[in-house]
């Protein structure tokens, strides 16, 4: 059966699920977006990840026509129209559709407002037993100034240049540093570090990835340990006992190499597995039921 689109209000087929070349976001990355998942019929946190996507909406000045709860129904619909209880799920938001020039006044229509939802794809499981060799990257993560690393805009070119930086070195994930040369995150992951009983995550320079809220919580309130945002330098990072990555679709991953450099024993750590486990336990309870 072919997967059902959410396009603007109906449902429609795959291969029905058309823009228009003219839509702002296909033409200047004029857009927001989400990656969400359920599990077992919960979409894990997809409050925050609405409030996200109409913070990003509101800086951008774009208007999605829809009330958050009206939004939330209709992630709800387009799972259930598939039949999934466990999926990836991608909520895009675009200016809509305009003429040529990039003037926002141009788009004198709608907003474009696409979900799709389809079975997710994991990483392979040695990536979790092994753990992560990854590099830090030249392409710095984009100045707040410029495009603040809060907003989730349809503009991801930042995070593509710097997967291509991975990509050539071999590894699957790259290092983004701030224009500051401090350590601001992953290409679509956050980063943690660990040591002595403190977990560390950047302050500044990154997104406020929802995976990373819920594992700062669990540290905090089921291991006891002190969760601090700080400013990281690489060699912070070389010198922690564990590191590890976050995101929807990673969820928590080890990392066991940077730019050469063991971290800790150079195995996935202890603190990595149990918020692990706690995440895992946290994702079927925590969300939108339906
Ligand atoms: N940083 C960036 C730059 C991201 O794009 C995260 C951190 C993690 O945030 P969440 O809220 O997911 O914990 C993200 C989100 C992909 C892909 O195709 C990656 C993300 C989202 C959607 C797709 O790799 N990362």
């Amino acid at each position: 059966m072919s997967l059902k689109i959410y396009l603007n209000g109906k449902l429609v087929a795959r291969e029905e699920a058309r823009v228009s070349v003219f839509d702002h976001g296909f033409l200047y990355g004029d857009g927001a977006f989400e990656g969400i998942r359920a599990y077992a019929g919960v979409v894990f946190r997809l409050q925050a990840h609405i409030d996200r996507l109409y913070e990003t909406c509101h800086t951008m000045m774009i208007d999605t026509g829809l009330t958050k709860r009206e939004m939330i129904a209709a992630v709800v619909e387009t799972l259930k129209a598939n039949g999934l209880t466990d999926a990836y799920i991608r909520l895009v938001v675009t200016r809509g559709d305009g003429d040529l020039g990039l003037d926002p006044r141009k788009c004198r229509g709608a907003a474009n407002i696409i979900i799709i939802a389809d079975k997710i794809t994991l990483y392979p499981g040695e990536f979790y037993k092994a753990g992560l060799t990854i590099v830090t990257v030249p392409t710095v993560r984009n100045h707040p100034e410029a495009i603040n690393p809060q907003l989730k805009s349809l503009n991801y070119l930042n995070n593509i240049l710097a997967k291509i930086e991975a990509n050539n070195a071999g590894v699957p994930e790259a290092i983004m540093l701030d224009g500051s040369g401090y350590v601001a995150e992953c290409t679509g992951d956050n980063i943690f570090m660990v040591k002595d009983g403190v977990v560390r995550t950047p302050l500044q320079g990154r997104l406020r990835g929802i995976t990373r809220e819920a594992v700062m919580e669990l540290a905090a309130a089921k291991l006891k340990l002190d969760v601090q945002e700080t400013f990281i330098t690489r060699h912070e990072l070389y010198n922690a006992e564990e590191v590890f990555l976050t995101g929807t679709a990673a969820e928590l991953i080890p990392v066991v190499k940077i730019d050469g450099r063991l971290i800790g024993t150079g195995k996935p750590g202890p603190v990595t597995f149990k918020l692990l486990k706690l995440f895992h336990a946290v994702v079927r309870r925590d969300g939108v039921k339906f």
